[in-house]
């Protein structure tokens, strides 16, 4: 019925026919690839990975940091018929050999500052992929393995036409986590993209063809997916690719340098540059908008940037099922401390306990329904009709719906903290400091910082008697960050004799909350 959606040609190739050639669309330090650039080197790496021997419908695990290749290697993937999974660069070994495993990929490409995890992940993996690329790094000779993606695409054609697919059909994977149990995949259909492009990107924020995209949170996520990846795409603009870590002053320096027009940040991050806005004084006069997601925006840190800089930032909630925002503020109608109401496309619900719809202003589940959800779990089809029914997601979150009609935030119905933006289990952090010596029991549990952040604090019985102190604490904080991604430490550990507990044993988290 909808056979031959060509996604590619949509975000990539028809930009040639528009007259866009010339036009830069990738923007990474001194580098700058135009869209003829782009369209050509997506054939070359989609004939490239072909010419490996993968078939259509084959996953490829991407590791990539954000550089041009990420570009290649997604939609030369997508028109050769493979399925690009990006997942986080930021992971360790553990979880890079269980989602090489979980998506049984036939390929994996990773930047080479990854190898220190990637190369034990495909070392223990029960059924490692056939094919491995290195995306970067030293030119390897003949025989090399990994091949280095260069090498393929100099040898491929640049002509490829698209492998015809319907809108329904699977395109790419993104893996979320959950709060026990490893992440998920969510398996997203080739109309997603051009969905939360128009909708958000082009009917919310307005973005033309003369922005300057420029995205802190990497195209590995959902959010930088779309902020730096599709959403210029779509509508035949520059993003702005910075592969380095976004620091405050270095998110700063790439928007004076690149004359950026949008930036996309998380709220930890506006946190961070307005403690060094007034020492660094950046160029900021380039900036028309501002967005923030990935966890609640604090009305006070709203307001410290209006004054600060004159832009509103707008807070708008999304997730990797929906693939992009879903309730989003709009410029010149913000109310600060929400976020907004719903995009074009999006339906909202808040619900009781029994799926009931509230009363007005009171709280309960949020459930979204909108044409970019995920199609299913990989491999999850429990997960998928617990979360999942007839086109209605349960976010997991809760929400009221404030005075003026704008969506508030209040809380998660499960354990899971977003830390900077990012999720963090509790759970998966008590594991790790089980897993020292010295720890017999302990609780991790989500603690506002000074900007109404929430940060992951630990309350630990130590075992043997050993005795509770900074030394510890600093011991146990380094086996954190050892086996778990950076992000996720405790920021502050208490030692205690015991934990709260129900009569059953349970662990009273909420004793623990501030
Ligand atoms: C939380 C927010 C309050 C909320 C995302 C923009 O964050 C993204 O996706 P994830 O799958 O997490 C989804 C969950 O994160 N959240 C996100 N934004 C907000 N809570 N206010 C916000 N503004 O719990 C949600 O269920 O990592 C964000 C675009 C695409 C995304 N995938």
């Amino acid at each position: 019925m909808h056979a031959n959606l060509d996604v590619v040609r949509q975000f990539i190739d028809r930009h040639l026919a528009e007259g866009r050639t010339d036009k830069v669309a990738i923007l990474a330090g001194d580098q700058a690839v135009t869209y003829g650039q782009l369209a050509e080197r997506v054939n070359r790496c989609g004939n490239a990975l072909r010419a490996l021997g993968l078939a259509p419908g084959e996953r490829i695990l991407l590791v990539v940091k954000d550089c041009p290749e990420f570009f290649y290697l997604f939609w030369g993937s997508i028109k050769a018929g493979l399925i690009p999974v990006p997942v986080n660069t930021l992971l360790r070994a553990g979880d890079y050999r269980y989602m090489v495993e979980d998506s049984r990929c036939a390929a994996i490409a990773w930047s080479p500052q990854y190898s220190a995890e990637i190369e034990p992940a495909l070392e223990q993996a029960a059924s490692g992929p056939a094919h491995r690329v290195l995306v970067g790094g030293p030119p390897g000779s003949g025989d090399s393995v990994p091949i280095q993606l260069h090498e393929l695409m100099e040898a491929a054609s640049a002509q490829l036409e698209s492998t015809p697919a319907d809108q329904d059909d699977d395109c790419f994977w993104l893996y979320s986590s959950g709060s026990t149990g490893r992440p998920k995949a969510a398996v997203h259909a080739h109309r997603a993209m051009a969905v939360t492009s128009q909708r958000y990107g082009v009917e919310t924020l307005g973005l033309v063809e003369d922005d300057v995209c420029f995205s802190a949170a990497k195209l590995f996520f959902a959010y930088g997916m779309g902020n730096a990846m599709t959403f210029p795409l779509w509508v035949g603009a520059t993003t702005v690719l910075f592969e380095g870590r976004p620091t405050p002053a270095a998110t700063f320096d790439v928007i004076a340098r690149h004359k950026a027009t949008v930036y996309f940040g998380v709220p930890t991050l506006y946190a961070a540059q307005l403690g060094v806005v007034a020492e660094v004084e950046p160029d900021l006069s380039s900036l028309r908008l501002c967005v923030s997601a990935g966890e609640a925006l604090p009305a006070a840190l709203y307001f410290r940037w209006l004054e600060r800089t004159g832009l509103e930032i707008l807070d708008g909630i999304g997730s990797t099922e929906l693939l992009h925002i879903f309730l989003s503020n709009r410029e010149g109608d913000v109310t600060p401390g929400s976020s907004g109401r719903t995009v074009p496309g999006y339906r909202a619900r808040i619900v009781d306990e029994e799926g009931m719809d509230v009363g007005p202003g009171e709280s309960g589940r949020l459930l979204m329904a909108g044409q970019s959800l995920c199609i299913r779990y990989h491999d999850q089809p429990e997960r998928t009709a617990a979360i999942i029914q007839d086109g209605w997601i349960d976010t997991g979150d809760t929400y009221r719906e404030g005075d003026g009609g704008a969506y508030v935030y209040c809380g998660r119905n499960d354990d899971m903290l977003k830390v900077g933006g990012i999720w963090c289990s509790p759970f998966e952090i008590e594991s790790q400091l089980i897993s020292h010596a010295k720890v017999l029991e302990v609780a991790v549990v989500g603690r506002r910082d000074d900007h109404d952040l929430i940060k992951p604090e630990a309350w630990v019985v130590t075992a043997d008697s050993a005795e509770g102190s900074p030394a510890l604490a600093e011991e146990l904080l380094h086996h954190c960050k050892a086996g778990l991604a950076p992000y996720k430490y405790p920021r502050w550990f208490h030692f205690v004799d015991e934990l709260p507990k129900t009569a059953t044993g349970k662990i009273r988290r909420f004793m623990l909350r501030n």
